[in-house]
């Protein structure tokens, strides 16, 4: 039986050996009482790749964004964030059941907000109306196929926001995909986000665990947050050890996931049925619209999964690939193939 391609996500990536040797090292102590020499590393390590105060090692992306929100907001306010954002897709309605807030969802393209798509939609103190208490963005966008924030962009609505007195969050759980892209440090294009988090968890590997980072202040208002939902970790320098080889190599190799991503959307723009633009695949993530082929995305990928090629339904029409470490160029070649086969048996099944 041919290896399974696993283009589900990068979350599916497994600790490399060099991670396991630094868990298996990794000196530990109870993180509660911040006594957990090898969690403090990561978040000092992390703090200084960002350019930021203080940093803070939390289990999971959602529970990074969450605390944010909550840290940053107060009941009854609104959040704006892009129609497609995790945030208020996939975090289980937590801004609203943890935080009381609303969000204000606005649909930009390619999931790319701008200060004139925003600007209309900021609340002030009112009678009638939720008062904005945060924007949130999201670099790269997940769910757009990972786009990238152009950097003047992201910094004017930082600017204007704040000019507002509103603050903005950062969810970078794929901060360093972008980062390549631009050709830019991470810092660089974050540095007027009021809080950022990022994953180490996706393309740079690490088994499990986020970072959350901000001014001195922020983290340690998130610290108890964090100790509210249960993510106070006791020795988990076993899993910060493998954070701060992920941070530090992880990296490195991104460019390498970006051109295989390429290389799948440059394939499948030339399969029938399936609508894609190669030149919008900048990053790790490939979606694509298979509405054309007479299937639903659902189907192609019980299909491919069948030909041990697995991948994601986003919607009954989209279709997502994730490019990481586990999955070379043999492996994308396998995965078009499979999917020409799945899109072409469709295609002669609509003839008969
Ligand atoms: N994304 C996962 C799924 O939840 C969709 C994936 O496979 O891409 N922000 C963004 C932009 C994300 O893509 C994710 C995870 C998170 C936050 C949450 O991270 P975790 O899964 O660690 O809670």
């Amino acid at each position: 039986m041919a290896e399974i391609v696993d283009l589900r996500s990068d979350t599916v990536t497994r600790p490399t050996p060099a991670m396991r040797k630094a868990m298996a090292q990794a000196e530990v102590g109870d993180d509660v009482y911040r006594e957990d020499p090898t969690v403090n590393r990561l978040e000092e390590r992390a703090a200084e790749i960002l350019g930021r105060e203080a940093a803070l090692f939390v289990p999971s992306g959602t529970m990074g964004n969450q605390t944010a929100i909550r840290v940053h907001t107060d009941p009854g306010r609104e959040v704006i964030c892009e129609e497609r954002s995790h945030i208020l897709n996939y975090e289980m309605a937590m801004m609203s059941a943890f935080s009381g807030c609303l969000p204000r969802a606005v649909r930009a393209l390619d999931g790319i907000l701008t200060w004139p798509a925003i600007a209309g939609e900021i609340r002030g103190r009112s009678e009638h109306h939720a008062r904005t208490g945060l924007i949130s963005l999201e670099n790269t966008s997940n769910l757009t196929g990972g786009t990238v924030y152009p950097v003047e962009v992201a910094e004017e609505i930082c600017d204007r926001a704040h000019q507002a007195h509103v603050p903005v969050h950062l969810d970078g759980a794929r901060i360093f995909n972008a980062a390549v892209y631009l050709g830019e440090s991470a810092a660089a294009i974050s540095q007027n986000f009021d809080s950022v988090m990022f994953c180490l968890s996706k393309g740079l590997g690490a088994p499990v665990g986020s970072v959350l980072v901000g001014s001195q202040e922020f983290i340690e208002e998130a610290r108890l947050v964090r100790k509210m939902l249960g993510g106070g970790m006791r020795q988990a320098g076993v899993l910060a050890a493998a954070g701060l080889v992920a941070l530090e190599e992880g990296p490195k190799r991104l460019h390498i996931d970006h051109e295989n991503a390429r290389f799948l959307a440059e394939a499948l723009s030339e399969m029938p049925g399936i609508r894609i633009t190669p030149a919008k695949v900048v990053t790790n993530i490939v979606t694509f619209d298979v509405g054309g082929t007479g299937l639903t995305a659902a189907e192609i990928a019980k299909r491919l999964t069948a030909q041990n090629v697995l991948t994601l339904a986003f919607s009954p029409t989209i279709l997502r690939m994730v490019t990481h470490y586990e999955v070379d160029r043999t492996g994308c070649e396998r995965a078009i193939r499979a999917l020409r086969d799945a899109v072409g048996r469709a295609a002669r099944q609509t003839v008969h």
